[in-house]
């Protein structure tokens, strides 16, 4: 059987996807990015770390939490199922190598949001079957955020799939101000970005920028 998070949080999944990490704030607090990014519209939010302890981990996330509920925007946690419990966040985002869907599903329940990376048509295809509430697709571009990635698919690996799934697509990787409406013409329903706003010193035009072409 598939399951899907309850429609409010299902409702807010396209546009933009601001993933916090941990490895590319250049000494800003991811704290006061997610609240700069919210304050110029940004509604959906990761948290990524793929260098902290599970402790250092848990402490980010709940402060992380707290504010993105004050703001009322939604809050996901990247890899962690145990972490995104803890701190009861809005969901989590899995990888190809993370723990598999159904189990992510059992322990999370019905109302959290699940998200899938997915790089090919037959992991598409199956996050689909398996009950994802969205997927992130990519890399569409080249992008140093991701040292260890999967072959680049370009816009045309993303107008191939976007067939395959009635479920909201990210294009992820390498996705900046200037290519975010090719990703929306090649079908995605949003973009999930690093560099192209942690990167930056404005953040909150760099998110205006960004959203002036979204849905
Ligand atoms: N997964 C595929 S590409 C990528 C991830 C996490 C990195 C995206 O970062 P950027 O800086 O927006 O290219
Ligand atoms: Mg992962």
């Amino acid at each position: 059987m598939t399951v899907s998070a309850p429609s409010s949080r299902r409702r807010a999944l396209h546009g933009l996807y601001l993933i916090l990490d941990s490895q590319a704030t250049r000494a800003r607090p991811l704290v006061e990015v997610l609240k700069e990014a919210a304050s110029a519209g940004a509604r959906i939010f990761q948290f990524r770390d793929k260098t902290s302890s599970p402790l250092e981990m848990y402490r980010q996330a709940t402060q992380l939490r707290e504010v993105a509920a004050g703001l009322g925007v939604l809050f996901l946690v990247n890899d962690r199922c145990d972490i995104a419990l803890a701190v009861d966040a809005d969901g989590v985002h899995l990888g190809q190598e993370d723990l598999p869907l159904n189990l992510a599903r059992s322990l999370l329940g019905p109302s959290k949001v699940i998200g899938i990376s997915a790089h090919r048509a037959d992991q598409v295809k199956e996050a689909t079957r398996g009950g994802a509430d969205y997927l992130g697709f990519g890399p569409i571009f080249q992008t140093t955020s991701k040292p260890d990635h999967e072959p680049v698919v370009g816009l045309a690996g993303l107008r191939e799939i976007r067939a395959l799934t009635p479920l909201p697509v990210f294009a992820i990787g390498g996705v900046s101000t200037g290519t975010v409406e090719q990703a929306v013409a090649a079908g995605a329903d949003g973009v999930a970005v690093i560099s192209a706003i942690m990167d930056t010193a404005d953040i909150a035009g760099t998110v205006r920028a960004f959203m002036s072409h979204l849905p």
